[in-house]
């Protein structure tokens, strides 16, 4: 059985968490505000902290978003995403082959992967992934290790060829939102359209409004 095509992925607006853009304030805090505002799914990242600090704060993040009934995933740590009781394990390109990931977590978890090209969108598909972030669409001052965007043209071709949702990332914002979607995109996601505004409760409501307009 391929696990991972069953529509289980329920939200369209994916945040993931970077404190450093968070700038004096609390990261918790701040996702606390993006939840008020519409977000329902969270990618904790924060890859620079131990696994110590990360349990510390994704324990934070699961009693957070458990008051909003939002999704929590772990970027890269299966473990820790068990440890904390999310809700699923969001894979890098230079994590755990899907599949083995998928035999450690069980069929129930979500998997999320992040992929740059093509190749790494269908093989997250093959392997059993539920969902896909694809990117960076735009220009992203968050990952500008990953070179040039591949562009609306790229992420229209991926969306056409793939069946597991697809969420645009890299430089979302407001604008761009309609352009993604028409394109193919299930939803998108975002660091610092989000938590590097001062009004994140805001910011979070004007994409939630953006996505639900295109979306009718
Ligand atoms: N992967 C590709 S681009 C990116 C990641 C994690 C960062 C996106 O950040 P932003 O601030 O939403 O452009």
């Amino acid at each position: 059985m391929v696990v991972g095509t069953s529509g289980r992925v329920d939200f369209d607006l994916y945040l993931i968490t970077d404190r450093h853009q968070c700038s004096e304030r609390d990261l918790a805090a701040c996702v606390e505000k993006a939840l008020r505002g519409g977000i329902r799914a969270v990618q904790m990242r924060e890859k620079d902290l131990s696994t110590h600090e990360r349990f510390e704060v994704g324990t934070r993040l699961r009693q957070v978003t458990n008051g909003f009934g939002a999704r929590l995933l772990v970027n890269g740590d299966a473990a820790l995403a068990l440890a904390i009781g999310a809700d699923g394990v969001h894979l890098p390109q230079d994590g755990l082959p899907t599949d083995v990931c998928r035999k450690l977590v069980g069929p129930e978890m979500l998997i999320g992967v992040s992929t740059h090209t093509m190749e790494e969108a269908r093989e997250a598909q093959e392997k059993g992934a539920d969902f896909i972030t694809y990117g960076p669409i735009y220009y992203t001052p968050s990952k500008a290790q990953y070179g040039e965007p591949k562009g609306i043209e790229s992420l229209r071709t991926v969306c056409g060829t793939i069946r597991l949702p697809v969420f645009a990332l890299g430089g979302m914002k407001t604008d761009n939102v309609v352009d993604v979607l028409s394109a193919g995109a299930a939803g998108i996601a975002m660091i610092s359209a989000i938590l590097g505004e001062n009004d994140i409760e805001q910011a979070a409501s004007l994409l939630a409004g953006k996505l639900q307009a295109k979306k009718g």
